[in-house]
């Protein structure tokens, strides 16, 4: 059976998750503990516990111990894929557009295939935005990995990141309504398609980091297409099991 390898977290690997599941795609689940429990610091315990555990295969030590066997030294993979005879297959966005052909969620015409990719790169766009603030963050912390630092760190990315949160909402919710119009049930068009999937992630990571309201305010037709995907009866048990857990590692292990 296909296997999707990631962390016992949302991000990269969540949108793989979400897409199998929504297209009734049997997969195994497995899952490296990314959070490092338990703890070793009183602070970083109490920010893990804040989230649901998300229950994991492996533990982190063994991610350090594995982690040389994949490429590039990281996840998501996929494993077991029939068309690739047992060669790896990492790379989180090449790992979404094919679940999203096995699922049949890749969009039905050409417009919308069109539409769901750029929909989709643009709503991971966030991801590396975050990232990329983040790293620099622990560069100005001159690479500390204290755990107050850590946690620090998480506090003044959110202080420093709203305003462009904002412009970049603004900007997606225009893009989306200049190709689909307002009222539009689903984020490429007419029907589902894996880039809705990317929004609930994306979404979720905004929301943990506090942006909940600036959704609503400044990408209203977005926010209103990712309630009604969310509660899609494909995936909504599955939404619901997985609510409070992580999405990205909150200054936990690096
Ligand atoms: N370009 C790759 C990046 C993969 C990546 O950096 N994965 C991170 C987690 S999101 C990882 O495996 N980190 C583990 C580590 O650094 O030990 C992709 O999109 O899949």
């Amino acid at each position: 059976m296909l296997t999707l390898k990631y962390f016992s977290l949302k991000a990269r690997g969540e949108v793989p998750r979400l897409i199998l599941t929504a297209g009734g795609v049997p997969f195994n689940n497995v899952k490296y503990d990314f959070t490092a429990r338990p703890p070793n610091h009183p602070k970083i315990a109490a920010k893990v516990a804040e989230y649901k555990e998300s229950p994991a295969d492996f533990t982190g030590r063994q991610w350090m111990e594995n982690k040389g066997d994949y490429p590039f030294q990281a996840l998501p993979v996929l494993e077991n894929v029939p068309e690739l005879d047992g060669a790896p297959f990492p790379q989180s966005r090449a790992i979404v557009r094919y679940c999203a052909r096995l699922a049949n969620l890749e969009g039905s015409d050409e417009a919308t295939k069109i539409r769901a990719d750029i929909f989709a790169e643009s709503a991971y766009q966030w991801f590396e935005k975050v990232w990329m603030k983040y790293t620099i963050l622990v560069g100005m912390d001159q690479m500390s990995m204290k755990s107050e630092k850590k946690l620090e760190r998480m506090d003044k990315l959110k202080g420093m990141m709203e305003g462009e949160c904002e412009d970049y909402l603004e900007s997606l919710e225009k893009l989306h309504v200049s190709h689909c119009g307002e009222n539009s049930p689903f984020f490429a068009g007419k029907e589902v398609t894996y880039a809705d999937f990317q929004l609930l992630v994306t979404f979720d990571l905004m929301k943990d980091m506090g942006y909940e309201e600036l959704i609503a305010e400044n990408a209203p037709n977005l926010a209103r297409i990712a309630k009604s995907v969310a509660a899609l009866p494909q995936i909504s048990e599955y939404i619901e099991e997985n609510q409070g857990v992580a999405v990205v590692a909150a200054g936990m292990l690096f």
